[in-house]
């Protein structure tokens, strides 16, 4: 399954076309709306127009989904899977056309798009390609498809997300609208030409681009069965009221402001590696973000110094070099947003460092940035920045530690860091996260169900449990 492909060396591995259409029934159509331009954030450079798709579009879309439904929910799971299995593996031969497409349109470096974002999309296809024809086995007694799946996603994982979302939901014999971010579609377009290289039949995968508005068509669609967003969690509330009263089933996927744990008997290095993945991997925009670092007060100098040596080390710049370690900021709003709570941070009196570090002329950056002398009263210790900006709090004890941990309105993920098995233990009983990492942060894998609690949201994409939001039993 992690199979990867050989080093891209540049762009020239992707054939951007000038302007893209929507992906309805199989085919590459105009869209009513007016088209958007996607843009390099390293560059600022316009990658391609997008079509907008009105909610005349999204009918289309959904009356193409409803129509294949009959056709996809009757094949045997065998053959479902034979689909998925081919989508998997064309996924794999074109790698490093979408790692590269993927750095491109949304600014992550090309090391994490090809080591982590395509590897793991593809392990979701295959993860989910297995499960098709076992579901009657899985506990689901008679397992039965809910319909016509739409399906709104984040601009962070754009090709990930998609994973997440339609594996499963295809695996179960649904059919699927789905709704890229109008800041990262490039990749969701290739994604259904590889379903059309796959021979899906038309209308099983639609994919309709365009902004907010395009999103509330396909959720507020009478003919859809079920919804499933991840994005911020005001549209997040937004969607729950539109879907209010309806008999749509639902999935939320939102925010975060994860606390990473360190404990004086933590491995220092180790833990350092784990704090620096935690939250300037994908330059922080990542709903699971370890954003607070809490560490014990007796360890907290020798942890901060490790953590500025480690940084100074860093490499930020052109996505698509294959030494950069942070890449660009998704988009001109992410960044003003970033630099806002930053600013925030600093006159509410917490102390800002970020290492000496050369910002490009043209497109979106942001340093690292480490603050430390945060109170859990300060905005840079309650909201998601979603940034490469880490709030450091200290602690004494393990009680104290669960208590600063779980200050949050969110709860989905959380780590720790100790040596003692016990101890980690007591602390994962006690967090109230979806997800809990020991010795680690970051960690994906596709048997791995994910998911919040509290404002991060409510249902399970992943794993088992994944299979769950897209059947009645
Ligand atoms: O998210 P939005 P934005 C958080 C993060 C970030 C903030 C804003 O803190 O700074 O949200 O990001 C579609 N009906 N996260 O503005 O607006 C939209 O087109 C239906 C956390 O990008 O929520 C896009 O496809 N759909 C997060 C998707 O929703 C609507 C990931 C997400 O966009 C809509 C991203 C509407 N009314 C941001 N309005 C995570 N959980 O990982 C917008 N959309």
């Amino acid at each position: 399954i992690f199979e990867y492909a050989p080093a891209p060396e540049s762009r020239d591995v992707v054939d951007i076309r000038p302007s893209y259409g929507l992906f309805v029934n199989g085919e590459f159509v105009d869209g009513s709306g007016t088209p958007f331009k996607t843009v390099n954030p390293a560059t600022e450079e316009t990658l391609a127009e997008v079509a907008t798709a009105s909610s005349d579009d999204v009918d289309r879309a959904v009356q193409a989904a409803r129509k294949a439904f009959g056709v996809w929910s009757a094949l045997p799971g065998a053959e479902r899977a034979k689909y998925l299995f081919r989508i998997a593996r064309i996924i794999q031969e074109r790698a490093r056309e979408l790692a590269v497409l993927e750095s491109l349109d949304n600014g992550k470096p090309i090391r994490e798009s090809r080591d982590v974002d395509v590897p793991l999309v593809a392990a979701h296809f295959f993860y989910y390609a297995g499960w098709a024809d076992k579901l009657a086995y899985a506990g689901f007694g008679e397992p039965r498809p809910l319909g016509v799946a739409g399906q709104v996603i984040p601009w962070n994982f754009p090709l990930l997300m998609l994973a997440w979302k339609i594996a499963p939901a295809l695996a179960c014999g649904n059919t699927v609208v789905l709704k890229p971010a109008e800041t990262t579609p490039l990749t969701a377009l290739v994604f259904a030409d590889i379903c059309r290289q796959a021979e899906l039949p038309p209308g099983v995968v639609n994919i309709v681009t365009g902004a907010g508005e395009t999103g509330a068509a396909v959720v507020g669609h009478p003919d859809v069965d079920k919804v499933a967003f991840t994005g911020s969690t005001e549209v997040g509330r937004i969607i729950a009221r539109a879907v209010a009263g309806t008999d749509k089933k639902l999935t939320l996927e939102l925010g975060g402001k994860a606390a990473n744990i360190v404990f004086e008997d933590a491995a220092v290095d180790q833990a350092v590696e784990g704090i620096v993945n935690g939250i300037f991997f994908n330059q922080g925009h990542v709903c699971c973000a370890g954003s607070r670092l809490l560490v014990q007060e007796s360890v907290q100098e020798e942890v901060l110094e490790s953590l500025r040596r480690r940084l100074s080390t860093l490499r930020l710049g052109d996505p698509l070099d294959k030494n950069t370690d942070i890449g660009a900021i998704n988009s001109a709003e992410q960044l003003a947003k970033i630099r806002s709570l930053s600013d925030l941070g600093e006159s509410e009196g917490a102390q800002r460092w970020s290492p000496a570090c050369e910002l490009p002329d043209k497109g979106f950056w942001f340093p690292p940035t480490v603050f430390t002398g945060v109170a859990q009263s300060h905005s840079i210790a309650r909201a998601e920045i979603f940034g490469p900006v880490l709030s450091v709090l200290t602690f004494r004890t393990p009680a104290e530690a669960v208590e600063k941990a779980n200050n949050t309105p969110y709860g989905l993920s959380a780590g720790i860091w100790t040596e003692k098995g016990s101890r980690i233990l007591w602390m994962a009983d006690r967090l109230r996260a979806g997800v809990v990492w020991a010795n680690t942060f970051n960690k994906f894998d596709p048997a791995s169900p994910f998911g919040g609690y509290k404002e991060s949201g409510y249902g399970r994409e992943g794993g088992l449990h994944g299979l769950e939001a897209y059947l009645d039993v």
